[in-house]
């Protein structure tokens, strides 16, 4: 059986391991996907997937988190990325899906891995989760129609303004800002340069 086939099996562990809260963007955010990759092209299935899936471990909390993937799974979390604790939700439920759910497309784990920083060379399906979590129909922050509105032209645009939103937001906080958060950034301004 592929990935794309166990929504029913994902559907309960999300619900299992989230509060109604999150449940609730789990599900919206699984169709905001569907609909982006219809519009842009990417896998539709593996975005209804990525989407469900891409926040299962967000409440839990960080020192769980952290114990899981430096503990129980071995991976070594950077400095800046042990000190953000909202980044450990990301690399957390990739590794919980691979090692636990035994999800094994590589483009699912990795739409969940890179869904709150971004990454360079970001896949369509990776773009697709990106911007999906930023205008699924339970957001509501001040910006979100505009966000609507450029997801509706351009993947791209649509990227660039989630990154620039994301910086400001993170750099009025004087919060660190995660090199690949930069990354996805700086070479999103260089490509898509007349928008
Ligand atoms: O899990 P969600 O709330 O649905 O959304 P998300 O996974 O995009 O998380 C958003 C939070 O993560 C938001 O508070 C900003 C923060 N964040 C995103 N990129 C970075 C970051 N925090 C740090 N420190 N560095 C980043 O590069
Ligand atoms: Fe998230
Ligand atoms: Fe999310």
């Amino acid at each position: 059986m592929t990935d794309t086939d166990r929504n029913e099996d994902f559907m309960n562990e999300v619900r299992k391991n989230l509060g109604d809260y999150r449940f609730i963007h789990s599900l919206a955010v699984a169709k905001s996907a569907v609909e982006l990759a219809r519009r842009f092209g990417a896998d539709e299935k593996k975005a209804y997937t990525a989407g469900l899936l891409h926040d299962i471990m967000k409440d839990k909390k960080p020192e769980e988190l952290r114990f899981l993937i430096e503990e129980k799974y071995g991976v070594k979390l950077t400095e800046v990325e042990r000190n953000n604790h909202k980044l450990y939700h990301a690399i957390a439920g990739a590794l919980y899906v691979e090692r636990e759910l035994g999800v094994t497309d590589r483009e699912i784990i990795n739409a969940i891995r890179f869904h709150t920083t971004g990454r360079k060379n970001m896949t369509l399906l990776e773009k697709v989760i990106y911007i999906a979590d930023f205008i699924s129909e339970d957001r509501s922050y001040n910006g979100v129609e505009r966000m609507r509105e450029k997801a509706t032209v351009s993947l791209e645009k649509a990227m660039k303004e989630g990154l620039q939103f994301t910086i400001i937001e993170l750099s009025e906080k004087l919060l660190p800002i995660h090199p690949d958060s930069i990354d996805a950034y700086n070479q999103i301004v260089t490509e898509d340069e007349n928008g």
